[in-house]
Order: structure tokens, then C-alpha cells, then sequence
């Protein structure tokens, strides 16, 4: 049977007040994509994800299971669903996970609708629930995944959580990221229109007597060069511009947390095609005034494979052609525009990281991070390279 998965956030009252990314999914997509499961994700806060969209998206996309995952004030309309989906595609697998599933498994199958559940994280056990129905076999004994056997819950126990420094980046490229950043929800309170839930560690060793045991009562954090990385990534291809991180707990590695904190956001560009002297006026000016630790200003250059070099090469710039080119591997900036001598590019950039870096709350930040002698000597010779960076051929 086909094994390729549909995940359904079915629309239920909730979704009038949180209307968020789906982080359940794109996580879930993204581990099943790097195993050569194809998955789509129909999220029913949108309104044209009715029964008959979802039927449709079924049929033609020959998706054999629906994966539904909800939290407790969620499960009426996920069972709801579950049950049509039964109704109107026989022979479609339905399986359930996320907090209410992981609570009590046993509810949730004997409700009839649902033929699986898993408890827990729900990478490595629905993984292989759809290896087993792709090669056309019942799952057995797979760690964290409950079905019903003659009538009967078969328990399957808590899935085997993965190594959070090797999940994939999570794939939000299923999402319209677009339509989700015009969401407005009333629970949220982003200074951009352009945030997104964002999540950098699994698990919790705390006993909060309130709170769930889904993803273990171990803290399993992200590097932070990772969350650094999909962070730029959200930022670089889907255009976000700020994060809502909804991790349980953030701050528990506290190396880590400063270190992530310390990596986000201060880069900034200059030097574009067509840009004014005022524009770069004024991205320094946001850069020198802009509460970060630390910032880094580079000089756009048309590297290979960037539409950038492919229109200067065709010429669309103007008389820039391939002899500058070469200049790149030596970091000189290499575009050409005639309001914008390199030279000056250079200057503007010099008297920006000084004004920077004179800053009280730049000097503090920096005799912060100065740790230990190895540390000190870094910070100081990378802010004097930026200070007084050799001074460079133009070819402009
Ligand atoms: C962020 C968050 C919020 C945010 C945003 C909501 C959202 N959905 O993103 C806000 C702050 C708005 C919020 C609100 C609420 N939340 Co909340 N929230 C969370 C939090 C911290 C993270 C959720 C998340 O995105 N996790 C990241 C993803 C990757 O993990 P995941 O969703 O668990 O998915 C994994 C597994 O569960 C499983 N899985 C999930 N879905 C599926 C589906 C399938 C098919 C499979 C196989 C597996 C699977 O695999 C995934 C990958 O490993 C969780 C706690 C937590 N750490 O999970 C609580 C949590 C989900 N929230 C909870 C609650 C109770 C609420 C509120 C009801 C609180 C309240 N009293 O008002 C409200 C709901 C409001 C309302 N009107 O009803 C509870 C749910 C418990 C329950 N049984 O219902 C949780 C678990 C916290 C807790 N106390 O234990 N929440």
C-alpha cells in the first residue's frame, strides 16, 4: 500500500485563537522526507481545508495515511475526522500522536477510528510504521507505537526519542510560510508581522507536576551552531524576521542559550546594485543603533550561482563584466556602481564598526564574552580586523 502520509490539523475552536506553524509536522516531515516518505501537510486553520479538499488531496496524491496529532481540547474534532476519513476512504491508515494521544493511547484507538497511536516523539516510530506498510507488512514491535490486536489495546511503550543534533531541518518549505506570517493570532504578540514558532531543545528533567512527559524528562538541546544555522536559513530563504521560540525550556543549558543569543541577527549588507548612499546611510545608522552584542557588515558581492552574478554577467548592471569577478576570492567588494566607489563602501563600513563598538553596551558586551584569555584575544583581533581592515584594491 502507499505509504505516503498526509498530516491534518482538523479545524477545531482552538484554532480561532492559536494559529500558529504546525511545528509537530514540519519536524515530523521533515525526519520522514530524509527517509524517502512523502509527506504533505493540510492545516485546517486555513479555510479551504474543508473535508473535501482534504478527500481530494487524498485521492489524488495517493496518500495512504493520515497522521493527526492533537492536544486534549483538540480530540473531539480529531476523532471526528479520523472517523469521516475512515468512513470515506476505506483502507486508509489513521494514526495519532502529540500531547492527548501520548496521555492516554488507549482512549484514542478504542475510539475506533484510529488504528495507531504513538506515544511520544514521533520520529523514529512513525518512520518505521511507514517502512513496514510500504513494504506491505504490519509494523511489529516497534518502540512507541500502540495499535489495537483482536479487539484488544497491544501497548507499544514510550517511542525512542532521536538525537536532536542529528533531526533535519524541519520543513517549513511544505508550509506557505506567507500566509501563515499574515495569521493573526489573538496569543501571540510578535513585533513583526514576519515571526514564526521556532524550537531549539526537546525534553525537560523538571518534575512539574502540571506539565507532560512527550519528549522525555531529559533536556536534549540543539547545538547552537544548528538553531543558528535554521534560523539564518528561515530567515535567508522564507523571509522571517523574528522568532517565537516555544521551547519548554530554553535557558537550561545556559552556555548554550547565550551562545544562540550571542550568534542572532547583527549582519547587515551594503553595496547593492542601484543603492543610494543614503540607503547604506541608513542600514549603518540601524546597525550602529540597534541593540546587538555584535554586528557584521559585508560588502555584497556577486559569488556563483546567485541570480546576482548571472544579471551582471548578461550585463544587466551596466558596464560590470566578468574581469572583476575574479577579485571575490581575496573578499573585495566587487559591484559595480558608480554612486558607490569600493573605496567609499570601505570608509562607510570602517567609521560604522567604530561608532559601533565605542558604544557602552558594545564595550560591556564585549569584556562579557572576554572569559578567558583565548576568548579575550579572539574578540579583540576580530573587532580590530573590522576596525581597521587592510585597505583593499577597488575595481571600481
Ligand atoms: C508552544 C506551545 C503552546 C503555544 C502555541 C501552541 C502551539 N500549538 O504551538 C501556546 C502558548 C499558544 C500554547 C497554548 C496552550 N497550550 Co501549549 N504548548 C506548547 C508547547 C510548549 C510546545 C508545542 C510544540 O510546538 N512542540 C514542538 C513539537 C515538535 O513537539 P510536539 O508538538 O510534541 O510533537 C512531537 C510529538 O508530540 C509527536 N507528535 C505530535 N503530533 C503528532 C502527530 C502524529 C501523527 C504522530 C505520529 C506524532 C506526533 O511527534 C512530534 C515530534 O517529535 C507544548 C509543550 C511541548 N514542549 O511540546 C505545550 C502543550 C502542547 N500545551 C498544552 C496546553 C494545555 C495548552 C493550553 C490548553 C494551555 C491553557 N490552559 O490555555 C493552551 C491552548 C489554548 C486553548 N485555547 O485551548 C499542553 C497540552 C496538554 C494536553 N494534553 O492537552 C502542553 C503539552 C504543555 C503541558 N502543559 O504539558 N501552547
Amino acid at each position: 500500500m502507499s505509504a505516503a502520509i498526509a498530516f491534518v490539523r482538523p479545524r477545531a475552536p482552538l484554532n480561532r485563537y492559536i494559529r500558529n506553524v504546525p511545528l509537530n509536522y514540519v519536524h515530523l516531515a521533515a525526519w520522514l522526507r530524509e527517509r524517502g516518505h512523502e509527506a504533505v501537510i493540510l492545516d485546517g486553520v486555513f479555510d479551504e481545508i474543508t473535508p473535501a479538499y482534504i478527500d481530494r488531496v487524498i485521492r489524488e496524491r495517493g496518500i495512504g495515511v493520515v497522521g493527526i496529532g492533537c492536544i486534549t481540547c483538540e480530540l473531539p474534532q480529531a476523532l471526528a475526522e479520523a472517523a469521516r476519513l475512515k468512513r470515506a476512504h476505506p483502507g486508509l491508515r489513521i494514526v495519532f500522536g502529540g500531547a492527548h494521544p501520548s496521555g492516554d493511547p488507549e482512549e484514542c484507538l478504542q475510539s475506533g477510528a484510529v488504528d495507531y497511536v504513538v506515544r511520544g516523539e514521533g520520529e523514529i516510530p512513525l518512520a518505521q510504521l511507514l517502512d513496514a506498510l510500504r513494504e506491505g507488512r504490519e509494523p511489529e514491535n516497534v518502540q512507541g507505537l500502540w495499535k489495537m490486536r483482536d479487539g484488544a489495546v497491544l501497548p507499544g511503550g514510550a517511542a525512542e526519542a532521536p538525537d536532536v543534533a542529528g533531526l533535519p531541518r524541519p520543513a517549513y518549505d511544505l508550509l506557505d510560510l506567507e500566509r501563515y506570517y499574515r495569521l493573526d493570532s489573538p496569543w501571540h504578540f510578535p513585533k513583526s508581522r514576519r515571526a514564526v514558532q521556532f524550537i531549539t531543545q526537546r525534553g525537560c528533567p523538571y518534575q512539574c507536576s502540571y506539565c507532560h512527559e512527550i519528549h522525555t524528562k531529559r533536556f536534549r538541546g540543539m547545538p547552537a551552531e544548528t538553531v543558528l544555522d535554521q534560523m539564518e536559513w528561515l530567515v535567508r530563504e522564507h523571509g522571517a524576521r523574528e522568532f517565537m521560540i516555544v521551547d519548554d525550556i530554553f535557558n537550561f543549558d545556559l552556555e548554550r542559550a547565550k551562545e544562540i543569543c550571542r550568534g542572532v541577527c547583527g549582519f547587515f549588507m551594503i553595496g547593492f546594485p542601484g543603492e543610494t548612499l543614503e540607503e547604506v546611510q541608513a542600514t549603518l545608522a540601524f546597525a550602529v543603533a540597534a541593540p546587538l552584542d555584535s554586528i557584521f557588515i559585508s560588502i555584497v558581492a556577486p559569488f556563483k550561482g546567485t541570480g546576482l552574478r548571472a544579471d551582471m554577467v548578461a550585463g544587466s548592471f551596466g558596464e560590470m563584466s566578468g574581469e572583476g569577478l575574479p577579485a571575490l576570492d581575496r573578499l573585495f567588494p566587487v559591484v559595480h556602481n558608480p554612486a558607490l566607489p569600493a573605496g567609499l563602501l570601505m570608509r562607510l563600513r570602517k567609521r560604522a564598526y567604530w561608532r559601533f563598538y565605542l558604544r557602552p553596551r558594545a564595550l560591556t558586551g564585549l569584556a562579557a564574552r572576554m572569559t578567558s584569555f583565548r576568548n579575550a584575544r579572539k574578540l579583540a583581533r576580530a573587532v580590530t580586523r573590522r576596525v581597521w581592515e587592510p585597505r583593499v584594491a577597488s575595481v571600481n
